[in-house]
């Protein structure tokens, strides 16, 4: 859907004047947007996970450790797929104003992609380099946005998310290095080209909301105070997007591709054309023959 025809749909929650700098500079901040009610729920059963982090020695799927984690003085860098490890981060990922906020700017028909709870511990936490998401888990289009939500106060000190604003718009950066290894961050000669310096930093308090494009350049820097800085971000996509299944973190998590607004549209846009698709053949495979003679 291009954003004239988002933009025709009545909103849930943003103003048209909010969508349309979405759509101009791939990112928006929503300050507070969360209620009191669903972060006290949020922040209970982070804290949870971060006491079982406690046993952990060595990261695994689902906890990314920092170096320097003791069962004593716990320092997580990420909870992976939290929506698979509790229903709380379920709930909140298919059924709160997250839905409606990814429904103005996705259209109607909305499916939820993954999530993750990214730490920065205090004192160092570290930094996230620049890079753009499409490339980690490429789509049949790139409607493919992000939203964040501070769990505590985030301030500068603490490594804000930072976005280039447009860059959505400019060019796909090769992530690997200069002999092919995959190294996940825009190389340091491209990084002239992006110019991180006209970066926005997007912070506020507690229940303030960031939502980025999967084609924006981002990154944030480590965390020098004293105070940790916790950021849930769920991703969504269009209903008639669809994940390249064997390329990068596609296809992981238990809730990939679940539809969490509208329905899944019968046609798909590859290479500008759009094409009726098949239906969904997981649930069971039958042959051309057998489909073709209605068996
Ligand atoms: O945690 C952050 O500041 C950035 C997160 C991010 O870009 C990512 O996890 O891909």
């Amino acid at each position: 859907m291009t954003p004239t025809e988002i933009l025709s749909y009545a909103p849930r929650v943003l103003s048209q004047a909010q969508r349309q700098a979405y759509f101009d500079t791939g990112y928006l901040l929503l300050p507070e947007l969360i209620d009191k009610a669903w972060l006290e729920k949020i922040r209970a059963v982070a804290a949870e996970f971060v006491e079982q982090s406690r046993a952990c020695v060595k990261s695994d799927e689902k906890f990314d450790l920092e170096p320097g984690h003791t069962s004593a003085a716990p320092k997580l860098r990420r909870l992976s797929f939290p929506v698979d490890h509790h229903e709380v981060f379920r709930e909140f990922a298919f059924n709160s104003v997250l839905v409606d906020v990814a429904e103005d700017l996705l259209g109607p028909n909305v499916c939820y992609h993954h999530s993750k709870l990214n730490y920065k511990w205090s004192h160092g936490g570290e930094e996230i380099k620049w890079h753009q998401d499409i490339q980690y888990w490429p789509h049949t289009d790139f409607s493919p946005l992000t939203i964040g939500v501070y769990l505590d106060d985030v301030d500068d000190e603490m490594g804000p998310m930072g976005i280039v604003p447009g860059s959505h718009l400019g060019p796909l950066y090769n992530l690997q290095d200069e002999s092919g290894r995959w190294i996940g961050a825009i190389r340091d000669a491209d990084l002239k080209q992006v110019d991180p310096s006209t970066a926005d930093y997007l912070k506020g308090p507690a229940g303030s909301v960031t939502v980025h494009n999967c084609c924006s350049v981002h990154g944030s820097s480590p965390n020098l105070s004293p105070r940790v800085r916790p950021l849930l971000l769920q991703t969504y996509v269009a209903g008639d997007s669809f994940p390249l299944q064997t390329i990068g973190t596609n296809g992981l998590g238990r809730y990939a591709n679940t539809l969490v607004r509208g329905a899944r549209p019968d046609t798909t846009t590859i290479d500008g054309r759009r094409v009726p698709v098949a239906p969904d053949y997981s649930g069971g495979y039958i042959s051309i023959m057998a489909v073709q003679q209605t068996e």
